[in-house]
């Protein structure tokens, strides 16, 4: 389960640093269409105050980026999202998450170098924006990954499996369902994603 840096040995709850139980740090990578909640994710289960790189959008984006259904949404992100979670007492994971537009895409390529893996946030209202993603992942990285659907509340339900075939996913990929804005669903996700990912041929090497 999600835990605070419990293991020091004065009992010491202090997230600013990694236990020095941890023995395995492990890079994730955080990625989704616009918009689909991967700043508020990562900002929900990190435990130390998360590196944003949120810029607020102007009168330039209208037309180029949908706030369809994100009627709070104010601000993008433009170079990355970084924060950290220590998920047992000796693992602990790097969360790095990419800005949503094809615009910035270059940046994957850095982002991901080392990485075991990759979350990918979906919105049920723009599935159709995630298929770019899914290419985009596949072409530029050939990581393994899991699905998080991010619901909205307005947002139509399928079943995962529904989801699968609108996805065109393996079927050894895991989907979950999860509340971007909650601590222990986001972690729920991004453990689903890390046990998946572990078992995967391409992931050693980020490992060692
Ligand atoms: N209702 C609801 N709103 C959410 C949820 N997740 C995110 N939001 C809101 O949706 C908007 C988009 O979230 P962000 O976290 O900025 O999305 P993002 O994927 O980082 O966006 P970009 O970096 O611009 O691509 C924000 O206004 C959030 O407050 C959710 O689970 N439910
Ligand atoms: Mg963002």
């Amino acid at each position: 389960m999600v835990s605070a840096n419990s293991d020091w040995p004065d009992g010491r709850s202090d997230t600013r640093y990694v236990a020095p139980t941890v023995a395995q740090s492990v890079k994730i990578l955080v990625v989704g269409a616009f918009g689909v909640g991967k700043t508020t994710l990562i900002g929900s289960v990190s435990e130390i105050a998360p590196l944003r790189t949120e810029e607020t959008m102007t009168s330039a984006s209208v037309g180029v980026d949908s706030l369809a259904g994100l009627d709070e949404k104010s601000t993008t992100t433009v170079a990355m999202d970084f924060g950290r979670i220590t998920v047992s007492s000796e693992v602990v994971l790097y969360l790095f998450g990419t800005p949503g537009q094809r615009r910035f895409w270059d940046l994957w390529e850095g982002l991901a170098e080392g990485a075991v893996g990759a979350l990918v946030i979906v919105d049920t209202r723009r599935v159709e924006d995630s298929f770019e993603v899914f290419d985009q992942l596949e072409t530029r990285t050939g990581m393994p990954f899991a699905v998080a659907v991010n619901e909205f509340p307005d947002a139509p339900k399928y079943t995962t499996e529904q989801l699968r075939e609108a996805l065109d996913l393996l079927p050894d990929t895991p989907i979950v369902l999860c509340d971007a804005r909650n601590k222990e669903s986001s972690a729920h996700a991004l453990i689903t994603l890390v046990e998946h990912a572990l078992h995967h041929p391409a992931s050693q090497k980020a490992l060692t």
